[in-house]
């Protein structure tokens, strides 16, 4: 058998979603999210150019070999959209093996680890009302750990408050105040203005009205979406210390690294880093000197189960744990694939989930559960997820970006 064909699908069901389909010579299909957002069209044109011309012919077992013919092959590595390219067919490749095999894919990966993957939630709010609200409403869903971000006095939208006027209903039919949408719909980014004093001011004072009103166990996590310098993540991270956080997400511009050593020798809230990373050699530092705790890179953006796989592997002999990516810009097939490794990896820490819209199922019709607060992944052959082409092109691609980010000075920052 051999790869016969490989179509790249692209639907907008509320959002841009880039999707992968190879099918073999004996009409077995596998499927593989390459949605990076904001650059969705950027990952079509490499798929479509550069790498569908490759794969016909090809042996569709020879996973990790497609995978370095891929990487190496290409001269110009690393990188996120060649590498959501790389990750869209390998995650393709082992639908397809665990589909041949009759096995879900976790299966192929060692077998069950664990019962579920704790998940958690996005809450937020633009002020306390609200963000105890949405505690609230994520809970009531079940979720047994909650990301809380909010606004911040002076400062007219800032990132991850999700607005009531984007509430849709989720799969489970859910009116829920709908998670945060990054990506909007239009020709040029929206901007944002920021001001870190007054965030490094306002933040401590949510996390101890949260843990006034929500008790000290539930967990907590934050994040500061790479948008400090490393004394004032030190400051936040230590300021945050009597919270008790799970973690505190991208407190420093993924670039240079060895910054976070300043981070480290001042607090001991356990860090994220990594939703923006997409190889094994954008963590050596952050691993062999312990500058992190949770490894944030999804299925989608690091290479597939080979390339992600071979990252949590290199973090286990660290003691760190991962923390993948799981905002709604990461698609239901990258979701299920995580869900896959998540719980067969040994050292799995927590699972994002925002939850797709109702109207994103109607493209993608999965068999992974959210229950108890925990994912879990269904019985079926492979990811155990099913494209709908119907459905599908129903939803017309449109332009859509992620904010940019101001100073009060007009000075562009990190978003
Ligand atoms: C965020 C993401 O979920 C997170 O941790 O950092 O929502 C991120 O803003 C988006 O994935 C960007 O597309
Ligand atoms: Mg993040």
């Amino acid at each position: 058998m051999t790869i016969e064909s490989a179509e790249v699908l692209v639907s907008s069901p509320g959002r841009n979603f880039v999707t992968l389909r190879i099918t073999t010579s004996d009409g077995v299909t596998g499927l593989g999210d390459a949605t990076v957002n904001g650059r969705e069209l950027s990952v079509v044109s490499y798929l479509k150019d550069h790498v569908v011309p490759l794969l016909v012919g090809l042996d569709e077992h020879r996973i990790e070999d497609t995978w370095q013919y891929l990487y190496r092959g290409a001269y110009w590595r690393r990188g996120p959209i060649t590498m959501a390219a790389i990750a869209a067919v390998d995650t393709a490749l082992w639908d397809i093996k665990a589909k041949i095999a009759g096995l879900p894919l976790y299966q192929l990966l060692g077998g069950r680890s664990r019962e579920g993957l704790l998940c958690y939630g996005h809450a937020s709010g633009a002020d306390l009302p609200e963000l105890f609200d949405s505690i609230r409403h994520h809970q009531a869903e079940g979720y047994r750990a909650i990301r809380v971000q909010t606004g911040i006095p002076g400062l007219p939208n800032v990132y991850g408050v999700a607005s009531s006027a984007n509430s849709a209903t989720t799969a489970e039919g859910v009116t829920a105040r709908y998670d945060h949408e990054p990506a909007r719909p239009g020709s040029k980014p929206v901007e944002e203005s920021w001001d870190t004093r007054a965030y490094i001011r306002h933040v401590p004072t949510v996390f101890e009205a949260v843990r006034n009103e929500f008790g000290p166990e539930l967990p907590l996590l934050h994040d500061a979406h790479h948008r400090l310098t490393p004394i004032q993540a030190a400051k936040v991270g230590k300021s945050l210390e009597p919270y008790d956080l799970f973690w505190l997400e991208d407190v420093t511009p993924a670039e240079n690294q060895a910054v976070l050593r300043r981070v480290r020798e001042h607090t001991t809230t356990p860090l994220a880093i990594g939703e923006v990373f997409n190889t094994i050699h954008d963590y050596r530092e952050l691993f062999e000197e312990q500058l992190i705790d949770y490894v944030r890179s999804p299925i989608t953006h690091a290479g597939g189960v080979t390339g992600l796989r071979r990252i949590f592997d290199y973090a286990s002999v660290y003691q760190i744990k991962s923390g993948v990516h799981g905002p709604t810009d990461v698609s239901p097939v990258g979701l299920a694939a995580a869900i896959h490794l998540g719980i067969a990896i040994p050292n799995f820490g927590i699972q994002e989930y925002m939850q797709h819209s109702a109207a994103t199922h109607d493209v993608f019709q999965t068999d992974y559960t959210f229950e108890g607060g925990m994912l879990k992944p269904g019985e079926a052959a492979g990811l155990g997820v099913e494209y709908d082409d119907v459905a599908g092109a129903a939803h017309e691609y449109a332009p859509a970006y992620l904010p940019v980010n101001r100073l009060l000075d007009g000075s562009m920052h990190d978003w």
